[in-house]
């Protein structure tokens, strides 16, 4: 899809080459000097992030046709961007883990010798941004003045990208003066790889065939090419957040991970704090923004997509979470789903990919039961209920503050953050997992996480529905290797001790065999939560079952829920002889790791196969 608009030259300059703002650090000086030098733009940009620089971003991206303004009437200051559509996804086959040693990127990452990719890319970027501005883009991950807190700049020629770090990160003036002389900075560089020649017109949304979206863990640098869609291109998320404070969390003792962050005030007022894994795509803005159907409990939202946890002076678990707005899955997003998410989304909402009304306002599978007579549809065509294809892309978005949720958590900019009560790995299993089985200890709990499968999401490129291992929910965003992450999960349980919080793991997606849903999910998994958090406190009950503790049926609230003794035996059931089977493919992944898979790890395989054989 290419829509000719006015070329570079015929748009009047925006803005002439901005000298560097006096307060910043020479290195980032030097950093943006040498960028330029390479890449060759127009122009150069100094983000400031305030509203006046949006505005005229958004305007100067209308113009070019990479965004268009939805009804203001109906949702004010937002806006619709359709990108390529080649460019709709992470891009895991062309993620890339530089570090020196193969080893140390480990068989689930792709490896590329840093010296080796570092020719290709300077090849690639040489001239990359030429007829294009170049913005610097300073942005804070985590509240600012806090123990979590680190910074980094993302360089771009993507006004996009500058939009949308906008809404996802601490971005502009404030953070590039939080770096100081002696401050450690991620440097990040972006490049749509779509130089334009004199007078060449130029496209709605910019792309190379080419990709790559490099990590060079060592001297935490992220270089990515060719894409503008989200993870690839928001370097910020998960490039620094979890790829390379990954690293950096290893380095320093603390965890960077895949997880939603959400706040439960019980009945009897006492407050939680959850963090909860699964991989892209699995629900984790919808738990973040749970409404529980059972009474008395209040759920508030701290983070949907990503945790920085630390151990605190006593000991304890805490967490923050580094973004600063949400990038959700729009499809299956709707008033009974999700309805914080849609009263988020009133306005100041930048939407990829969904589809348009004739109104002017957006529209997807899933945020209304009854389909519109008439769509444009994510490409750009006319659409009706009768077309065989979705309105819109299944991996589309919204980017919208965190701070536009009704329900966000006064503690969720907390410096301090929050000490974590109980941390769920999840996926999105049609077999073999139960709606919820806890971890027999934190030893037990790695292992768990280390051997979670899920049925492969749109969120990333390759067969949807198709099953793999992806531990911790962060096989995509493990920047070193994932067995020597397992160990420092280990390590950090060492650590805490008594106060390590309990682990569970959770399956709302499990099917009967008719392949219908056995637990429906969104607000009623305010039971298992319940269940999990008065576990927690000692106060219910659980049955020993070979791959972990399972609720007894009286001891979760299924008050006013029909679920009949078959539904909770099929949500319950443990196969030993399946799950024989299962214990083989673990161990089958794990070889892909040899010697490097934590000796306490393996023993759990081993104890888990004797329990199983033991109830064969
Ligand atoms: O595209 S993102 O990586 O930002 C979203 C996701 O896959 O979780
Ligand atoms: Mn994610």
């Amino acid at each position: 899809m290419t829509i000719p608009v006015l070329s570079r030259a015929q748009l009047s300059r925006e803005h002439d080459t901005e000298a560097a703002p006096d307060y910043a650090d020479p290195r980032v000086v030097a950093f943006v000097d040498k960028i330029a030098a390479l890449t060759k733009p127009e122009s150069i940009e100094w983000v400031d992030g305030s509203v006046a620089e949006f505005d005229r971003l958004t305007r100067l991206m209308e113009r070019q046709g990479t965004l268009t303004r939805l009804n203001p009437e109906l949702r004010p200051y937002s806006f619709l961007a359709r990108s390529n559509p080649d460019d709709v996804a992470r891009v895991e086959a062309r993620t890339f883990i530089c570090s020196e040693k193969a080893q140390d990127a480990g068989p689930t990452n792709n490896w590329r010798a840093p010296a080796e990719m570092r020719a290709t890319l300077e090849r690639l970027f040489d001239g990359a941004m030429r007829g294009r501005t170049m913005y610097v883009i300073p942005f804070v991950m985590g509240p600012l003045d806090s123990p979590f807190t680190k910074v980094g700049i993302e360089i771009t020629d993507s006004p996009y990208v500058v939009a949308s770090m906008g809404i996802m990160t601490r971005m502009g003036t404030e953070a590039l003066k939080q770096i100081g002389p002696d401050t450690e900075w991620v440097a990040a560089v972006h490049s749509v790889g779509a130089p334009l020649a004199e007078g060449e017109a130029d496209v709605a949304w910019p792309c190379n065939d080419t990709k790559y979206i490099s990590h060079f863990p060592e001297t935490r640098e992220i270089w990515s090419f060719g894409s503008a869609y989200g993870g690839n291109a928001l370097l910020a998320k998960k490039g620094f957040a979890l790829r390379i404070a990954s690293v950096q969390a290893r380095d320093e003792g603390w965890l960077a991970e895949h997880m939603l962050l959400l706040k439960m005030t019980s009945p009897q007022g006492k407050v939680y704090h959850v963090a909860a894994a699964f991989p892209s795509a699995c629900g984790k803005t919808n738990l973040a923004m749970l409404r529980p159907t059972i009474p008395g409990w209040k759920a508030e939202t701290i983070g949907d997509d990503i945790a920085w946890l630390r151990i605190d002076e006593e000991g304890r678990l805490r967490a923050v979470n580094p973004e600063a707005g949400f990038f959700g899955v729009a499809p299956g997003t709707g008033v009974k789903t999700n309805a914080t998410a849609v009263d988020t989304l009133w306005g100041n909402t930048i939407f990829t990919n969904v589809a348009l009304t004739p109104e002017g306002d957006v529209w997807w599978e899933g945020l209304t039961d009854e389909k519109p007579e008439r769509l444009t549809d994510w490409l750009g065509n006319e659409w009706t209920p009768a077309s065989s294809s979705p309105a819109a892309h299944p991996n589309s978005r919204f980017t919208v503050a965190a701070s536009q949720c009704p329900m966000i958590a006064d503690e969720w900019d907390d410096p301090q953050g929050v000490v974590i009560d109980a941390i769920i790995f999840g996926g999105r299993r049609a077999t073999n997992v139960p709606l919820v089985v806890e971890a027999r200890d934190w030893e037990h709990g790695v292992f768990i996480g280390a051997t979670v499968s899920s049925e492969q999401t749109a969120a990333a490129e390759g067969t949807v529905g198709q099953l793999r291992r992806d531990p911790f929910a962060m096989l995509p965003f493990c920047g070193y290797n994932m067995a020597d992450y397992w160990q420092h999960w280990l390590n950090v349980g060492d650590r805490l001790g008594e106060n390590a919080p309990r682990i569970f793991q959770v399956n709302w997606f499990r099917k009967d065999e008719h392949g219908k849903f056995l637990w429906p999910g969104f607000g009623e998994n305010s039971r298992v939560i319940d269940w999990i958090l008065r576990r927690v406190d000692g106060q219910a009950d659980a049955d020993e079952a070979p791959i972990g503790n399972l609720p007894k049926r009286d001891e979760m609230n299924l008050d006013g829920l029909e679920i009949s003794d078959d539904t909770w035996q099929k949500l319950f059931d443990i196969d030993a002889s399946r799950w024989l089977v299962e214990t083989d493919d673990m161990e089958a992944f794990f070889e892909r790791f040899g010697e490097r898979v934590p000796e306490r790890v393996i023993q759990q395989l081993g104890e888990l196969r004797s329990r199983l054989h033991g109830v064969e």
